[in-house]
């Protein structure tokens, strides 16, 4: 079992937002040295993760996409349980047989990693139908892309959640790209948060790398769908650093652009105020590297120590 992460304070966001960089630079390289099946990373995207689910309650529920790393660290995922996954091992959270692109864990309350993108859209308005009519509490959180507004499943779900009062946290990660295709090439405007207004939904954009207005904003919001039980658009304004998929050599990414948002790093940021406000020392700093390094290593050597599916599974836990 997985325990739901529940430390908001500041030292532990970053701690975290440390751990989902160290542990997707490490599948990075290890997918390089052909020990690791090739995923999509979120690194330069770690505040938005963190501030979103930290804001969350052990109630909520989870929909997210194919970038969803961040958004299982920082809700308790085992990093163990999710590199024995990539890895298609049998200690893996869905046993070995989901892959990056597709992990659920129960006992987070993450229904669904969709690779089809925006399929979260849809099923998490159907998620929170169902949360509607049972009365039951919690609301929904979705995470997508700017690429998945884009697309017509975006605007149904949005309308039909705005006319049936459902409590979903829509969270736009408006990271500029869209696979190899930057925004710009697909949208008119610079900020899908202003998409929500038509359908009579509240919406806000937010620094997407910057943890604590994140946090704010992501709480600020819940706190309004629990009140009112209807739904509203977070837009998280950030990037990605690294490429689409691993491998990837961004070859297609202006390098100013690039520079640009490397130098808005949500960790630098984090540790850099935390640093100045005494939060946090150059030796509790060292420590939380060390403790961070430490998980990894125990990740890798958990995964890499752990069997495959017995053959007599291979048709088990899957659609057949
Ligand atoms: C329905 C569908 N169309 C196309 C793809 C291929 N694809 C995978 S990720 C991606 C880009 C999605 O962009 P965005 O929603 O902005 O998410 P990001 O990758 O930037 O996090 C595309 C086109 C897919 N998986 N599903
Ligand atoms: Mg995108």
């Amino acid at each position: 079992m997985s325990d739901i992460a529940k430390d908001t304070s500041p030292a532990s966001m970053l701690e975290c937002m440390m751990l989902i960089r160290a542990y997707e630079e490490k599948v990075a390289e290890m997918h390089a040295a052909g020990n690791m099946a090739g995923t999509c990373t979120a690194v330069g995207q770690e505040a938005s993760a963190v501030g979103v689910v930290r804001a969350l309650r052990a109630n909520d529920r989870i929909l997210t996409n194919h970038r969803s790393v961040g958004h299982l660290l920082a809700r308790g995922a085992d990093p163990g349980r999710m590199m024995a996954e990539v890895m298609g091992r049998s200690t893996g959270y869905c046993k070995g047989k989901s892959g990056s692109l597709h992990i659920s864990v129960k006992e987070l309350g993450v229904v669904l990693t969709s690779t089809i993108v925006g399929g979260e859209l849809s099923l998490a308005t159907g998620v929170a139908l169902s949360t509607k009519m049972l009365k039951a509490d919690g609301i929904v959180a979705c995470f997508f892309g700017d690429g998945a507004a884009c697309e017509g499943i975006f605007h149904e779900s949005l309308n039909l959640a705005s006319v049936w009062d459902l409590p979903i946290l829509y969270v736009c990660e408006n990271n500029q790209w869209q696979a190899f295709v930057h925004r710009k090439e697909t949208m008119n405007v610079d900020h899908v948060s202003t998409w929500a207004n038509s359908y009579g939904m509240a919406s806000r954009t937010v620094d997407g790398n910057d943890v604590d207005a994140v946090y704010a904003a992501a709480t600020e919001a819940i706190a309004t769908i629990r009140a009112t039980g209807k739904p509203f658009l977070l837009e998280t304004y950030t990037y990605r650093l690294r490429g689409h998929v691993e491998p990837d050599d961004q070859s297609y990414v202006d390098p100013k652009e690039l520079e640009a948002w490397r130098a808005k790093d949500p960790i630098a940021k984090s540790t850099a105020r935390l640093l100045a406000g005494g939060a946090l020392t150059t030796d509790s700093l060292a420590a939380m590297e060390e403790r961070v390094a430490a998980a990894v290593e125990r990740a890798v050597s958990f995964a890499v120590d752990s069997p495959f599916p017995a053959l007599s599974e291979l048709t088990t836990d899957v659609y057949a």
